[in-house]
């Protein structure tokens, strides 16, 4: 596996075929008025002023491939914390001996980043974390739903609420943040849910917290219940989704536009099931909605860096089609879109990916390539022709590439043979090593190519009423 400057090649596909890397746009090569910024009269709005609670290394640790280790959590917090994130949740210390150990370890590290502990709404939970030198605070939670209640932890509301109003009363009282939050929020009762947020507000909690542990709510649901708790406590709003219907992104963003403050990630969004809200989607979300604020706040360009070191502690791959930082994010493949990415990238991309520290490629090794591409790829190689036979060169390429998948090395070796036989006069085959079908397939597809533009020249010439057998020297 190859990787070059500026692709994701952790997944072992062809992330070199066929590309080559230009730079990022300019200021002035993208449109000054951002029409994504739809927010900005919306008072609610939190899409240009939001936290993250960064999540790896307590809702990651719950990912079906997680193990980390002391030293592999130590280096996921320096660079969740290089990266820039408010704050970073860990495992609770209850969970076990060693999560203790590492909850102080990264308490001891003295992170920019605030270190909280996610932890169950239970005394005896909150005194083990109170316990741990340096931490920020607690992550408070405990499900609200009927099922939960029923067939998890069994304890009805008004015992619910009692616990927790001793629970954040003791955390307040050691001086650490505390956020209350119920499991499952979107299959629990509104009246039950509004009741104990707003119990909670009252007696000074930080965040109240909602979050979809199923990832069955929609964005406007989630609008919805953001809006109407926004309308009951004065505190902030944390919210955590759950993928499981692939809206954990739009969530968080509606989440935002709705007046929630704080949005719960992990670093390729590993978690339980398939995870949460995903740190460089949600990246990739927001700074679409507001470029000033997410490039001020959070050092992008270590995106791809962290979810490389993520993906190796866990075992896994990059997903191709991962925003930002998939193999392919910032590909152009189609002659068409080469064309306009090359006059101007604003075309084809949302995304600028030199605000990432990436390249964008354009594929020029295929049959959808254009000339425009070809000559792009030429003129890196240094090899300069005419218009006509950048053209003739491109149908060359897309001639083979109909016949096989080619190589970025094939496609560069067509384009200086080609230049070769044009410029040097000589008459070396374009491409090593076809077998005789590919041959025969290529001459077929050379004999219906020069019939064609044998035809075009004869219509050419009637239509500049030339004599037809001028076609030719045309
Ligand atoms: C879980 C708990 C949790 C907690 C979320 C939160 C969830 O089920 O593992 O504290 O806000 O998804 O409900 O991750
Ligand atoms: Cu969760």
């Amino acid at each position: 596996m190859v990787t070059t400057n500026g692709t994701n090649g952790t997944n072992g596909t062809n992330g070199t075929n066929g590309v080559n890397g230009t730079n990022g746009a300019s200021a002035a090569e993208r449109p000054s008025r951002n029409p994504y910024a739809s927010d900005g009269d919306n008072f609610l709005s939190n899409v240009g002023r939001f936290k993250i609670i960064e999540s790896t290394l307590r809702e990651g640790e719950q990912f079906a491939n997680s193990f980390f280790d002391t030293e592999t959590k130590i280096k996921i917090a320096q660079a969740l914390d290089d990266f820039g994130v408010d704050y970073i949740e860990l495992t609770s210390p209850a969970a076990s001996e060693q999560s203790r150990l590492d909850c102080e370890k990264i308490c001891a590290l003295g992170l920019k980043a605030k270190i909280l502990t996610h932890v169950r709404c239970h005394m005896d939970d909150a005194r083990m974390a109170c316990a741990i030198p340096g931490l920020s605070g607690l992550d408070i939670v405990i499900g609200t739903s009927s099922q939960l209640r029923e067939h998890s932890h069994g304890k009805d509301m008004d015992h619910i609420q009692r616990t927790a109003v001793e629970v954040i009363n003791y955390v307040k009282s050691q001086g650490l943040e505390v956020r209350f939050s119920s499991e499952d929020s979107f299959r629990s009762n509104l009246v039950d849910l509004l009741t104990i947020y707003r119990a909670v507000d009252q007696i000074g909690v930080n965040r109240v917290g909602i979050a979809d542990t199923v990832g069955c709510a929609s964005p406007r649901q989630v609008y919805d219940l953001v809006r109407t708790l926004r309308g009951v406590v004065s505190c902030d709003i944390e919210c955590h989704f759950h993928d499981d219907t692939g809206c954990a992104t739009a969530n968080a963003f509606c989440a935002l536009e709705a007046g929630a403050t704080h949005i719960d990630t992990s670093v390729l969004g590993i978690g339980e099931r398939n995870g949460i809200t995903p740190l460089g989607g949600l990246m990739a979300r927001m700074i679409v909605g507001n470029r000033d604020y997410v490039k001020d706040k959070y050092r992008l360009e270590k995106l791809k860096d962290i979810e490389n070191l993520v993906a190796s502690a866990v075992e896994i791959n990059v997903p191709f089609n991962n925003p930002i930082t998939g193999f392919c994010a910032f590909t152009h493949k189609a002659g068409i879109h080469a064309k306009a990415i090359l006059n101007n990238p604003s075309t084809y991309e949302i995304l600028n990916p030199s605000d990432f520290g990436l390249s964008r490629y354009v594929h020029f090794a295929s049959r959808l390539t254009g000339w425009n591409a070809i000559k792009s790829r030429c003129e890196q190689l240094g090899l300069h022709m005419s218009d006509t036979e950048y053209k003739q060169c491109t149908a060359k390429v897309k001639a083979l590439a109909d016949i096989r998948k080619l190589t970025l090395d094939d496609t560069d070796a067509i384009i200086r043979n080609f230049h070769k036989n044009v410029t040097a006069g000589a008459d070396v085959p374009l491409v090593e090593g076809l077998t005789q079908g590919e041959k025969r397939l290529l001459d077929e597809e050379e004999a219906v190519l020069d019939q064609a533009a044998n035809k075009k020249g004869k219509l050419d010439s009637v239509a500049a009423g030339l004599p037809v057998d001028a076609a030719n020297s045309v």
